[in-house]
């Protein structure tokens, strides 16, 4: 009985992460391009960003922005933690989703579709805005 309880106030928990203001830069068929958006964690809970798909493109990636000396790179980053009651943005220069060989070419004024995948909240599909 506890079990069905606990498990129906899981299911009434309301989404508290919320990804917005989602663009992607616009790229050609085989190029390389990435997303940005804001995340944002209303809940009390922090949640993990840990995969994100998108068909736009062949391989699809989390990536971070990182610094040494004046030499800057950017690499794979397998997680994202969202602390509670915080934003996290995903921008130019820091975070993104490295959409990786272009299936098609993305122009402004489309839009595509990258799903999010976190531990507590599960899949968040977003439509992102190509522009500059
Ligand atoms: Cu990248």
């Amino acid at each position: 009985m506890l079990y069905i309880i606990s498990f129906l106030m899981f299911l009434l928990q309301p989404n508290t992460i919320e990804v917005k203001n989602a663009w992607i830069r616009p790229g050609a068929k085989g190029m390389n391009t990435a997303a940005y958006f804001e995340i944002a964690n209303k809940g009390n809970k922090p949640d993990t960003l840990f995969n994100v798909k998108s068909s736009l493109s062949k391989i699809v990636e989390l990536h971070e922005t990182y610094k040494i000396g004046d030499a800057m790179g950017m690499r794979k980053t397998p997680i994202v933690v969202v602390p509670a009651k915080t934003s996290f943005y995903f921008k130019p220069g820091g975070n993104h989703v490295m959409l990786i060989d272009l299936k098609n070419k993305i122009p402004i004024g489309k839009s595509g579709d990258i799903t999010l995948y976190f531990k507590r909240t599960g899949k968040i599909k977003i439509s992102a805005e190509v522009k500059k």
